[in-house]
């Protein structure tokens, strides 16, 4: 099948807006300015070896880690697309320590939206050409609109996602998101620049047989987790499962969704909130998750009903195969 016989996520967001009661046409701008900033990122991205923008910029983002430059650059040309166009009131980014008012429009504080993103997610990866993403996640302002943004637009529970989702610079690259309604994946035909619809309606399998875990950090895991990976190494049915971990937490989800599977970051004895991000990481990839029938929390409670307190809080993350993560649920309860 030609290409030009799917349909491109410009028409299937035009479509999809009629799903929305009462809806303005802001959340479809909103998609479709996500969707400009993410060709540009990939051009980005698809050049980096050439284009002297490897490597670090030499300064550190509140986490008090290196940013890298194309990490700066990524969330430069999403905050630029996502302000410019007039769909948002505010946004969050992994790489600035504090929410942005956007004001850059007459209209601006008029905006329902708010959005919260992760611009280059795993991009200790860049350098070495590997797979990396982009996560971001939508929700409706609580402050009153036509009043400036406030921290409490931000924090909000994951249950009230308007929409979520991710752009993997892969092999290929694809958008894959949620407005609630299922998870649809798109693949860029880069010689045209148009996403066309490549994987409707995804879904998690209700089991799989690929864990990912850094499991350099072992030593350091919650007894739960550890008795968890020894389950999946034991020769038994259909185990042992296959190790496969990446790094980048966009490709590691998008290949346990396509496949089945498993992905978890744990607390570890140095990090007891463990490593990814409840706002910007977490919450939009679980939204994905139950979504597509998987399952995701934080080895106790459902990601989805924490209640943030910080913009940058950390939380563990398991995510994936509904029994899979059930399964390792039951190891830290009885640990
Ligand atoms: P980042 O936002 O600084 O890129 O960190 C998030 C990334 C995830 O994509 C990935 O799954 C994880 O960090 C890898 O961490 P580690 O190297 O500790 O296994
Ligand atoms: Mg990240």
């Amino acid at each position: 099948m030609s290409e030009q016989s799917f349909q491109t996520l410009g028409e299937f967001i035009i479509d999809k807006q009629e799903d929305f009661l009462y809806s303005t046409g802001e959340l479809s701008r909103l998609l479709s300015a996500i969707r400009l900033a993410s060709k540009v990122v990939n051009r980005q991205v698809n050049k980096a070896g050439i284009a002297d923008i490897i490597g670090k910029v030499g300064n550190q983002n509140i986490q008090g880690e290196e940013q890298q430059k194309l990490d700066v650059l990524a969330n430069e040309i999403f905050i630029e697309a996502l302000s410019q166009r007039e769909v948002v009131c505010g946004i969050a980014s992994e790489e600035n320590d504090d929410f942005i008012e956007i004001n850059t429009h007459s209209n601006a504080h008029l905006s329902k939206y708010v959005v919260l993103i992760d611009p280059l997610d795993g991009s200790s990866n860049i350098d070495v050409n590997v797979s990396v993403g982009t996560i971001f996640s939508i929700y409706r302002r609580v402050s009153e609109p036509g009043t400036p943004v406030v921290l409490e637009d931000f924090l909000q529970k994951g249950v009230n996602q308007i929409a979520a989702g991710y752009v993997v610079y892969g092999s290929s690259t694809m958008i894959v998101y949620t407005t609630g309604n299922g998870v649809n994946g798109f693949t860029l035909d880069p010689s045209l620049g148009t996403y066309y619809l490549s994987h409707p309606n995804m879904q998690f399998s209700r089991t799989g047989n690929i864990y990912s875990i850094n499991e350099g950090n072992y030593v350091h895991f919650p007894q739960g987790v550890k008795d968890y990976i020894k389950f999946c190494q034991k020769e038994e049915e259909d185990r042992p499962y296959t190790s496969r971990y990446i790094g980048s937490l966009v490709s590691d989800f998008h290949r346990n969704m396509i496949k089945g599977g498993i992905y978890i970051y744990p607390s570890t004895s140095q990090s007891p909130t463990g490593k990814l991000r409840l706002l910007y990481e977490c919450n939009p990839m679980a939204f994905l998750a139950e979504q597509a029938g998987g399952k995701c929390t934080d080895g106790f409670q459902r990601i989805m009903e924490i209640e943030p307190t910080e913009l940058h809080q950390r939380v563990p993350f398991f995510c994936g195969s509904y029994d899979m993560v059930e399964k390792a649920e039951e190891f830290m309860k009885n640990a």
